[in-house]
């Protein structure tokens, strides 16, 4: 029933920020103009009425979106990283593979146009302008970008089925099915045979539809009794019914009425469903002798029938032609009966507060925005240090130091840097 894939997504890591001083005309020494990194590419899933099924990603399993551009001097910013956006089919539910249940959702893609950011792009990193204070007019740090994020996903494309049908037990259901599509039902002479709904696609002309088996529905099905609550669920995201009837049954069109109730009861809209009746086992004798009855009852109450004998295919394909026709004059698919919330996600900010952990005699200070700090080339490093203490003053860790015990002479390290507390 599912079509399933699990994949690796990247999302770009962000540009680094540059360190850079205006150049001009008699200024040997220009204030700071280093452009900020551009931010890495989004890893994006959207449905697409083109795509028709997961294999792709079945074949690849990896995905990588683009790191954003460094900057440049003169304060350009550097260019954001290429979304990457992957094609899905309509109906594909998208998951973390790192979770179960409820919380491992992170979007159901039902309609073709809807995606989901599954992974966010690093930020780019901030160039050496923004590091300017009072005291330092000419910082000569500047910052990497974040890096992108990286997870596992499932995607899990969820068929649903244009048609469904439905009817009493054993009226030959799963026959129908097996006769007009590939699927291959269990099919026997006794009621509930079928024990969850059966899908297969069916070919008319160049089109085709997908049709469901939906079983169980019997009296107090609406009560949870039966198989058929669960299933009803399935009922209220077709879009047309077909609901067949035993032409050897004392009432077919009692029969019929009844599961109609069961429908009804379930849920009022269920029960304004298109439903196209089909009368069927035509080929018993029984029943080609009441085809004038048969139709009588149902005419009487304004129901027009199909004959077919789902065992011999006769009248079968003209029954998915008229249900191909119905579908093509309906609007396109809506929610349906059950309201699915739809869900777009959105990364967890990453905000970390900084803080300070001491490891033997080094001040480990974590901050993400200082980590990522990086120094020009060629640029002297002889006053890192006291930039450092400045950023690390202005977050608010000089204290959180002070606090831990810090004294002059000790390590303090932050990312790739290392120096003495003063
Ligand atoms: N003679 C005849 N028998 C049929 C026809 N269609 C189905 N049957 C028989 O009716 C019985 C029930 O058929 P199924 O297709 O399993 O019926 P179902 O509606 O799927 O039944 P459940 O899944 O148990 O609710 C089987 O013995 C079939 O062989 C038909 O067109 N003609
Ligand atoms: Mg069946």
């Amino acid at each position: 029933m599912f079509d399933r894939a699990e994949i690796a997504v990247k999302a770009g890591d962000g540009g680094s920020g540059v360190v850079s001083f205006r150049h001009e005309k008699f200024v040997p020494f220009g204030g700071p103009d280093g452009g900020d990194g551009g931010a890495g590419g989004d890893v994006v899933v959207m449905a697409d009425e083109a795509v028709t099924s997961l294999r792709a990603f079945r074949r690849n399993r990896n995905y990588k979106a683009a790191r954003g551009r460094d900057g440049a001097g003169k304060k350009k910013y550097g260019k954001k990283g290429p979304d990457l956006v992957l094609a899905v089919p309509a109906g594909t539910v998208i998951s973390y593979k790192s979770q179960v249940g409820d919380s491992s959702l992170i979007a159901d893609l039902e309609q073709p146009g809807q995606s989901a950011v599954v992974a966010k792009g690093g930020r780019g990193g901030k160039g050496n302008t923004h590091f300017a204070t009072s005291t330092n007019q000419a910082p000569q740090i500047a910052q990497q970008g974040e890096v992108g994020e990286e997870l596992d996903i499932i995607l899990e494309l969820k068929l649903i089925a244009d048609v469904g049908i439905i009817g009493y037990p054993n009226v030959g259901k799963s026959t129908l099915l097996a006769a007009v599509s590939a699927a291959k039902p269990e099919i026997a002479g006794y009621p509930f045979t079928t024990r969850e709904p059966i899908l297969g696609v069916v070919e008319v002309g160049t089109k085709s539809f997908v049709l469901a088996e939906i079983p169980g529905l019997i009296e107090d099905a609406h009560l949870g009794r039966g198989l058929g609550h669960d299933f009803l669920r399935h009922v209220a995201r077709t879009r047309v019914l077909i609901h067949l009837v035993d032409g050897s049954s004392e009432s077919p069109a009692a029969d019929m009425a009844q599961v109609n109730t069961e429908l009804g009861l379930f849920d009022s809209a269920l029960g304004k469903k298109p439903q196209m009746v089909a009368v069927n086992k035509i080929d018993l004798p029984q029943v080609g002798a009441r085809l004038a009855e048969i139709t009588e009852s149902f005419s009487s109450v304004g129901i027009h029938v199909f004959f077919v004998s789902a065992a011999s295919g006769q009248g079968t394909a003209e029954l998915m032609a008229e249900a191909m026709k119905l579908l093509q004059s309906m609007p396109a698919r809506e929610a349906g009966g059950i309201k699915v919330p739809r869900k777009i996600f959105h990364p967890a900010p990453r905000r970390v507060s900084p803080g300070v952990q001491r490891q033997g005699d080094i001040f480990v200070v974590t901050a993400p925005a200082l980590e990522r700090i990086i120094t020009w080339p060629g640029e002297t490093s002889s006053q890192l240090p006291g930039e450092f203490r400045q950023q690390l003053a202005r977050l608010g860790v000089t204290k959180a130091l002070e606090r831990a015990g810090v004294k002059p002479g000790d390590k303090i390290r932050c990312g790739n840097f290392e120096w003495e507390w003063p």
